[in-house]
């Protein structure tokens, strides 16, 4: 049996396509215009299973679109700015543009390879200088638009290294290369105050309602709205006053401490005096400042010798604490603690010997003997033990307490964010140079527009420590362009998100000399169906939605939200192999047989684990490019696509490979070999088609046909992929049983040839177009438009109902859909099943329920 040639039939069509220009986009006003884009990837090295399953997902939905006649735009690119490459350039002694490089040609060839339909014309790669200059300029039109300023803040500090780590370069507290304990230092660096958006980015989300409701979720979480108030504690024997914020005002009449973060301003002063204090901030300095950190450490604090006064009891002074559990940067960076109905401060209470007074008793018990022992309590209820409050439920007693304190001028209804603002500075090598000069004397100066870029300089030394940029002998030190006196350029880089926040927009005119040409991204923004990773759901997909905000701010762009439509394809998985000595195995590696797996040069036993996302640390990976040489992309792309729902995790297994294979296959011969005659193409309906009812199998083709046409396009539209590829394994088969070979046959044979082969173009581009120009068409495939369905044609004319005798169902029959009760009672009755329950009898009742059941009564 001759089997597909796909190697000879990938790159031909591979080559058309290209030479054709078939798939570069031209925005036509006259059409619908589709933008469908898949996250690009980072320049590893070689692309993995994740890459081909998001990439193929991708071009199923562009291909599809483009046949339906959408003006359609696809690209691709690198997000090639980053760490890794930096490390390369370390450990192996290449400079990380030419270990970038050539990764992007290596896995653009491999892009290539799967015949995904590009508009490789806009390719870009983030770390050219065509690039990163339009981001310099946003940069600086959000400095003057005020969405940028400096502060302090906290870095990792290698000792040994004398350098900044990123927080991937932390492992378990030490410096991933010199293994020493990290310290936390205290820099100068940039950030974007995405938190400007914070109520917008939250609100929008309501509208972004082709987005799976889980990363809405994520995205809400993470900027963590909260609403309560500021209360203002006066401090005894000073003049200043300790600010918190709570979620809890009703409450206020049980606080039994304050605390505040050792970052507090209060802290250091407090500290300043007190040696001890000051050891113990140091020591929580040690410390992960994580939120995760935070929340898993034990609570400790300190007690600074300050005192409280509680607005609504003053003459209760509530000692304050530094306590390492109070996070500088949310609300105030200061709270008081209520031990009573908070399970943390309730721990901390415990510890210190500090008073637990309930103040809230829940329905039904009585206040006089409610108590609290290990648990705090933090549901409803009603007030007690709280003056004025008393008997107030909570919700009442919150609104109640804030007016009170904004009546005292103590305080005032506050809403906080979890959302943080961006910060933006790294003290990397391998990123876009932040535009700024700092001069000694006129201090930071942005880049005039006309220096524009300030390119990354090549001739870098990755032997010594630190940051190459600090140490460049001449790249950093300039004349200030506002007095021209010395002065030295930032050596911080950008963070890397920075670049793919805006990269979807840059796709739409990726050669312009602007940044962003109003026509081609008026055109083509928003991007109507965006394809990626989960783990994308929250920073990337926010800071994109916060930085088109920001762009339209300054005048780049007039939309708010850049992806309308959002997918989150699931994971590739495979099974795992552990031999006894604890090592894993590639799955190449495995001979299996049956339920047992062996080492397949040892023949040592193999344990097989459950089937996981595929990970170098367990070897359980299968690499796409001995796939692509072994059955060709299509292969490849159909297995991805008939496994599982693209939201699904999929399990790559070696039988299903190869089922897909055989489908490939099957295809290819049916068509190109057919066993029965074919109709021309585009040849009439043959005269006397509607007297063919008499062969009911041929007309029963031509009805699936249509109905696989209707099918597959609802299918393609919801991302049911793996259910279109089952109604085309569907009609495979049906057109394999039509045997007929009369005119008529022929004609519905051509019929629905031409749909399967049309409807597997988005699945399976290469083997369609090959069919495609096998079954006699002189248009591409790729050029041609998506089938129609005849609408008459899928009404159904024929129904299955249920025969039951004496309320046992014995069979079922066919009848059509508009036969009389006489006409289904006759079948029912003259079905072999029934007739055998009857045995001769002759029937009592028959009831018939039209277009539902038969039952027979005997
Ligand atoms: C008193 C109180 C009593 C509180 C009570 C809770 C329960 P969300 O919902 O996350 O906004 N808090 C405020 N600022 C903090 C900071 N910088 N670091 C750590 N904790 C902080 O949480 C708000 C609550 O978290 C606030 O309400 C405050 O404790 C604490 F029965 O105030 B609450
Ligand atoms: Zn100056």
């Amino acid at each position: 049996m001759t089997r597909y040639p796909f190697r000879e039939t990938e790159a031909k069509w591979q080559h058309r396509w290209e030479e054709s220009g078939a798939f570069i986009a031209r925005p036509d006003p006259a059409k619908r215009k589709y933008y469908v884009l898949e996250m690009f990837p980072y320049p590893s090295g070689r692309i993995h299973m994740g890459h081909v399953r998001n990439y193929t997902l991708g071009d199923v939905v562009a291909r599809f679109k483009r046949a339906q006649g959408l003006s359609v735009l696809h690209p691709m690119g690198w997000d090639a700015f980053g760490l890794p490459a930096e490390n390369a350039a370390i450990q192996n002694n290449v400079h990380p543009a030419e270990w970038t490089r050539e990764n992007i040609a290596t896995m653009r060839m491999q892009l290539k390879r799967m015949g995904l339909s590009y508009d490789w014309s806009r390719e870009l790669a983030t770390c050219d200088p065509s690039y990163y200059r339009h981001e310099q300029k946003m940069f600086l039109d959000f400095l003057a638009a005020g969405l940028v300023y400096r502060r302090e803040s906290w870095v990792n500090w290698d000792p040994v290294e004398h350098t900044v780590l990123a927080n991937e370069q932390v492992i378990d507290g030490r410096g991933w290369r010199s293994g020493a304990p990290v310290e936390r230092r205290k820099l100068a660096q940039w950030f974007l105050k995405i938190t400007d958006f914070a109520e917008e980015l939250l609100d929008a989300l309501k509208g972004l309602d082709r987005w799976p409701e889980r990363v809405r979720l994520m995205q809400e979480n993470w900027i963590g709205r909260s609403s309560g108030a500021r209360v203002f504690f006066a401090l005894e024997a000073s003049a200043d006053r300790l600010e918190v914020y709570t979620t809890r005002p009703d409450t206020l009449f049980g606080a039994s401490f304050c605390a505040i973060a050792i970052d507090h301003p209060l802290a250091a002063e407090s500290a300043a005096g007190n040696a001890e204090l000051a050891a113990f901030i140091k020591e929580c300095r040690l410390s992960g400042t994580s939120e995760a950190d935070i929340e898993t450490a034990e609570k400790r604090g300190f007690d600074t010798g300050l005192k409280a006064l509680n607005p609504f009891r003053p003459e209760q002074a509530l000692p304050v604490y530094v306590a390492n559990f109070v996070l500088m940067d949310y609300g105030t960076g200061a709270i008081f603690g209520c031990p009573a109905h908070d399970q943390r401060d309730l721990e901390f209470a415990r510890k210190y010997g500090l008073p637990v007074t309930p103040v809230v008793c829940p329905e039904g018990v009585d206040a006089g003997s409610f108590s609290i022992a290990g648990e705090a309590y933090s549901g409803p209820g009603r007030l007690i033990n709280s003056g004025f409050l008393d008997g107030l439920d909570v919700e009442a007693a919150k609104a109640r307490a804030t007016e009170e304190l904004a009546g005292m001028g103590a305080g005032a209804a506050a809403i906080s964010y979890r959302l943080r603002d961006w910060g933006v500075s790294r003290q990397r090598y391998w990123g876009c140079p932040i535009p700024i000069i700092h001069c000694p004397a006129c201090g930071i100066v942005p880049v005039p527009a006309d220096q524009l870029p300030v390119v990354l300089p090549e001739d870098v030394d990755f032997n010594r420590p630190g940051n190459p940029l600090a140490h460049h002998p001449t790249w950093k030190h300039v004349a200030c362009p506002t007095c021209g006196g010395g002065a030295e350029r930032e050596t911080d880089t950008f963070d890397t998100f920075f670049e793919s926040s805006w990269y979807f927009a840059r796709f739409c005119a990726a050669d312009a000399d602007d940044a962003l040409p109003r026509a081609a991204v008026h055109y083509w923004l928003p991007v109507d169906q965006y394809i990626g990773g989960i783990e994308h759901a929250i920073l990337h997909l926010l800071y994109s939605r916060f930085f088109t905000r920001a762009l339209k701010r300054c005048g780049y762009l007039g939309l708010e939200e850049p992806f309308a439509g959002l997918m989150t394809q699931g994971m590739v998985c495979h099974e795992t192999y552990r031999t006894a000595d604890g090592r894993w195995h590639a799955p190449s590696e495995i001979s299996r047989g049956g339920d047992s797996a062996v080492l397949a040069g040892t023949g040592a036993p193999v344990t097989v684990g459950r089937s996981e996302k595929m990970s170098k640390s367990k070897k359980n990976v299968v690499d796409p490019e001995g796939i692509l040489d072994a059955y060709g992309a299509d292969t490849a792309r159909l297995f991805m696509l008939s496994d599982s729902p693209p939201e699904r995790d999929l399990e790559w297994t070696e039988a299903g490979i190869d089922g897909a294979w055989r489908f490939v296959n099957r295809l290819w011969r049916m068509v190109t070999t057919p066993e029965h005659p074919l109709a021309l193409p585009d040849t009439p309906q043959p005269a006397g088609w509607a007297d063919l009812a008499a062969d009911t199998s041929t007309l029963r083709v031509y009805r699936q046909t249509h109905k696989t046409i209707a099918a597959v396009t609802d299918d393609l539209e919801k991302f049911g992929f793996n259910r279109a590829v089952a109604r085309l394994r569907e009609l495979a088969n049906a057109l394999g049983e039509l045997v007929g070979a009369d005119a008529a046959a022929a004609w519905a044979r051509r019929q629905g040839f031409d749909a399967l082969v049309c409807l597997a173009g988005p699945l399976m581009p290469h083997l369609a177009e090959e069919l495609w120009a096998a079954l006699g068409h002189r248009q591409m495939l790729a050029a041609t438009a998506w089938p129609v369905p005849d609408p008459r044609l899928l009404v159904d004319d024929e129904v299955v109902i249920g025969v039951q005798v004496n309320g046992k169902l014995r069979g079922t029959v066919a009848i059509p859909a508009n036969a009389s009760e006489d006409e289904t009672r006759a079948a029912a009755l003259a079905q072999p099943g029934v007739a055998k329950a009857l045995d001769g009898r002759a029937p009592r009742k028959v009831i018939v329920v039209a277009g539902r059941i038969v039952n027979v009564v005997v």
